[in-house]
């Protein structure tokens, strides 16, 4: 028996998809590349507020992800509260001292340098949205039964592109920050002990004055990055 013949395979005829004519589906690779290589990681951020709708929207795209059976094995924590930001950023700033001042150890400082980033973390004060992306390595049916998760990094860092596409569509700014360690978001976003979280995803309009270091800008050549076998 195959596994498409299990009873809780229950077909329905694929929706959604759409034949492209080939130039057209040319055009619209282009355009989406063209698209996506205008988005820059910032880390100057505007106090200008966003919607929450539209934030909502964005983790809606980042939740059709794929992923590992379908469990959906992540959770977007998203802070706009002023308070919890600036418990967010003083928790992180700790944990970055002890990282920059020797932590990371002396290759990883010289791989950081072309950033230019240090502990000084004010864009998480600053921005109007953090969404804290927690993967879960358990969680529940819907039916309420406690059940296994798997494939929870792929999944969420899977979901996390999707998001960062998303926002940007949307014309928003984001920066994939990693705190490290990042345990202290649990508790601060009153999750259980055996969720992870992955990323602290800074979202908002960039500053007027934002810049960002050339060395972002240098991308590595189709060449270097594929084989063709
Ligand atoms: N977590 C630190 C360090 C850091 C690490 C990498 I790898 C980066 O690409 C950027 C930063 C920080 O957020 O500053």
């Amino acid at each position: 028996m195959t596994a498409h013949m299990t009873k809780e395979y229950r077909p329905i005829p694929l929706p959604d998809f759409q034949e492209i004519p080939v130039e057209e589906m040319r055009a619209r690779a282009k355009a989406f590349y063209e698209e996506i290589r205008t988005r820059h990681t910032v880390r100057d951020f505007s106090t200008r507020p966003v919607p929450r709708d539209i934030i909502e929207t964005c983790i809606l795209a980042a939740g059709t992800a794929p992923n590992g059976a379908n469990h959906q094995p992540w959770h977007f924590a998203v802070i706009g509260d002023p308070a919890l930001k600036k418990q967010i950023r003083e928790a992180a700033e700790i944990e970055e001292k002890t990282f920059y001042e020797g932590r990371a150890g002396e290759e990883w400082l010289q791989a950081l340098a072309p950033l230019g980033t240090d502990a000084n973390k004010p864009f998480l004060e600053e921005a109007p949205w953090l969404i804290c992306i927690f993967g879960e390595r358990k969680s529940r049916s819907a039916d309420g039964v406690a059940r296994k998760n798997y494939y929870v990094p792929e999944s969420v860092s899977i979901a996390t592109g999707f998001l960062i596409a998303a926002l940007h569509r949307a014309g928003l700014a984001t920066l994939t920050h990693t705190p490290n360690p990042m345990s202290f978001l649990n508790e601060l976003c009153g999750r259980h002990p055996h969720d992870k979280p992955y990323i602290l995803m800074v979202v908002g309009y960039p500053r007027e004055d934002a810049t960002i270091p050339t060395h972002a800008i240098e991308k590595k050549p189709l060449e270097e990055i594929a084989t063709f076998l």
